[in-house]
């Protein structure tokens, strides 16, 4: 019975997920879900993003959290339109919730639509929102052991974003190992090593975005 429930669940949102992704190529949406323990710096990343590449990309932010708008607003204060989705104790965004936020966001496209999923290293990345990549995001403050520690998440990534390398002098981050960890589960991603506070190493990530991005 457990079985029957959690196989609807994911083939419903399978489904969602699927009308989630014509619609962002009908647009010429490139689309990222942002997958992080909470932070991070997901926001800070996007914030920064935003702000250094106005008039080069359109971009649009979908936010979820458990609680509050305050993301949103950070990304509005950047200058994009963002829609806030609450999931009231929910542990991840579902595609159900993600269409609901794109009629809400009418973008036109071409662009990037970034969803900033719920803090979590788990259970975000088993759900499918439609978008064309993922993007971990792991900062040198939470410790090293992330990529051994959550696998199945890390070797889903098209990229992934160490980010604070402001920090590496205060914080116990062995670099050299991360970077190894994350090659052996996923030799494909792209590794940024960046600091959103700095501004330090974020253009390789602008470049990854704009390629990826149909203008
Ligand atoms: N030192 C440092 N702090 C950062 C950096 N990026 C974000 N932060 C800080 O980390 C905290 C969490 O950032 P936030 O963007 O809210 O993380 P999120 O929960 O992943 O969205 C905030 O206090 C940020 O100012 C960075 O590159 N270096
Ligand atoms: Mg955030």
């Amino acid at each position: 019975m457990k079985i029957d429930i959690q196989t609807r669940v994911f083939a419903a949102n399978e489904l969602a997920a699927a009308e989630n992704r014509k619609y962002l190529d009908s647009k010429n949406l490139f689309c990222l879900n942002m997958i992080s323990s909470p932070g991070s710096g997901k926001t800070t990343i996007l914030s920064k993003t935003i702000t250094d590449l106005k008039g080069k990309l359109e971009i649009a932010v979908v936010e979820g959290d458990i609680q509050t708008e305050l993301d949103a607003q950070r990304i509005r204060n950047a200058g994009a339109s963002a829609v806030q989705i609450n999931t009231h104790g929910g542990c991840h965004l579902n595609a159900e919730q993600v269409a609901i936020a794109l009629k809400k966001l009418e973008i036109k496209g071409p662009g990037l639509l970034v969803i900033e999923n719920v803090g979590n290293l788990v259970c975000p990345s088993a759900f499918e929102l439609g978008e064309h990549a993922k993007v971990i995001v792991l900062s040198t403050a939470e410790g090293d052991d992330k990529p051994v520690k959550y696998p199945a998440t890390f070797a889903k990534a098209a990229a992934v974003i160490i980010n604070k390398i402001d920090l590496l002098d205060h914080v116990d981050f062995n670099l050299p190992r991360v970077r190894a960890d994350i090659r052996q589960l996923n030799p494909k991603c792209e590794i940024f090593e960046l600091s959103a506070r700095t501004g330090r190493q974020m253009d390789r990530w602008y470049s990854w975005l704009l390629e990826n991005t149909v203008s």
